[in-house]
């Protein structure tokens, strides 16, 4: 690892853990939150403005990006961060989880896969060295390894095997990585909800070394009882002294339950595809702007955020904007939505410095136990 790129654990309270990476582009304190911005932009929203909600890092993707507008002409621009308007650190995943729930005439084999894009159909090919080489002509500060996450319900084998072969690809992805001062590649951990397949898959990464490792594979599809079955021995697989990376995770709850468990990075649209669908995330649980008990509500949404939504709106206003289709419903409650969510992390990252985790997730559960809001 590069003198530039540095995880430092300030706190630990039970397996929960506060920190900061240290990049060339900003700090980002962990446990962290990272919002979504596929397509180079987090949607609805002005990047100065995700800045402001408390975010440090944005999550964007590869096969999106190569798709449109290209990975080469992005770099002709200058890179991601430029192009984007974005200067802090920006995670790409590697396109292999999108491949496999958006593209459409798939063919995997031990290279990579081929695909036909969902945009427009041309044909293309992803594979462990294309990967790589994209997201360096991103200019992605963390890069992630290039693998395949089997669609569930999956027999043990089946996910044994793609499991192995992720681990290759992840081999072949450290190779053509090389090394790149103050740039970051990150290992993703395989193998379902089998204890044993999480192990080795966890031995696979660590003996190639990686910057940070991901934990993939779950939330596709197995609830959350199974996650948490599987987060309460994974991260302990993984180097105490690198972050660890939970994949496009999850709803309020999954995520305090899984920086309870040792997470110190998670990243989901959820937030922001919410906001845009009219559900917003409060301290007291989900409230559904659309809901007509809101009309004449003059309450903000939520008490006791800081956000412009809550600040200057009342409900009955975002009900009003929600229902006729304006577009400064998606900004304001997708504001809300990532403050909400910042502001979670905020909080137990201050329980943990603390050593007061515990109380906050029982005040965090107790919060949202109140019923009718
Ligand atoms: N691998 C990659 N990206 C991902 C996942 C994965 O397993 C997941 C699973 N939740 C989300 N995004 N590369
Ligand atoms: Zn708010």
């Amino acid at each position: 690892m590069s003198a530039t790129f540095r995880f430092t654990l300030n706190a630990t309270d039970g397996r929960a853990r506060a920190g900061v990476i240290s990049t060339p582009r900003g700090d980002i304190r962990t446990p962290a939150f990272m919002p979504v911005g596929t397509a180079a932009t987090v949607k609805a929203m002005l990047p100065e403005s995700v800045r402001a909600t408390g975010a440090d890092i944005l999550l964007g993707n590869t096969y999106h990006l190569m798709l449109r507008p290209g990975a080469e002409r992005i770099a002709r621009l200058g890179g991601l961060h430029r192009f984007m308007n974005w200067d802090r650190p920006i995670l790409t995943d590697s396109g292999g989880f999108q491949v496999m729930s958006l593209a459409e005439l798939r063919k995997l084999t031990e290279e990579g896969v081929s695909f036909r894009s969902h945009i427009d159909g041309s044909r293309h090919m992803l594979s462990p060295e294309t990967s790589m080489e994209i997201q360096r002509l991103l200019g992605s500060d963390i890069v992630m390894c290039f693998d395949e996450c089997p669609a569930l319900p999956a027999d043990e084998a089946r996910v044994a095997e793609s499991m192995r072969l992720s681990m290759r690809w992840a081999a072949r992805s450290r190779e053509a990585f090389g090394d790149r001062p103050g740039h970051a590649l990150f290992g993703i951990q395989q193998g379902g909800v089998t204890e044993e397949l999480r192990g080795e898959s966890a031995e696979a990464l660590k003996a190639i070394g990686f910057d940070g490792y991901a934990i993939g594979g779950l939330a596709v599809g197995e609830g959350q009882e199974a996650m948490f079955g599987v987060l309460d021995y994974a991260p302990d697989m993984l180097p105490e002294d690198k972050p660890r990376y939970l994949m496009g995770v999850g709803k309020p709850d999954d995520i305090v339950g899984a920086v309870g468990r040792g997470v110190d990075m998670m990243d989901c649209v959820l937030p922001s595809r919410s906001g845009r669908t009219g559900q917003a995330f409060t301290r007291r649980g989900v409230v559904n702007i659309k809901n007509a008990r809101h009309a004449d509500d003059p309450r903000p949404l939520d008490e006791d955020c800081a956000c412009p939504a809550c600040r200057g709106y009342s409900r009955a206003y975002l009900h009003h904007v929600f229902r006729a289709g304006e577009i400064i419903s998606s900004m304001l409650l997708t504001w809300h939505n990532l403050r909400y969510y910042q502001d979670l992390m905020d909080g137990m990252r201050t329980a943990i410095a603390a050593g007061d985790f515990a109380r906050f997730e029982a005040d965090f559960h107790a919060g949202r136990a109140g019923g009718d809001i």
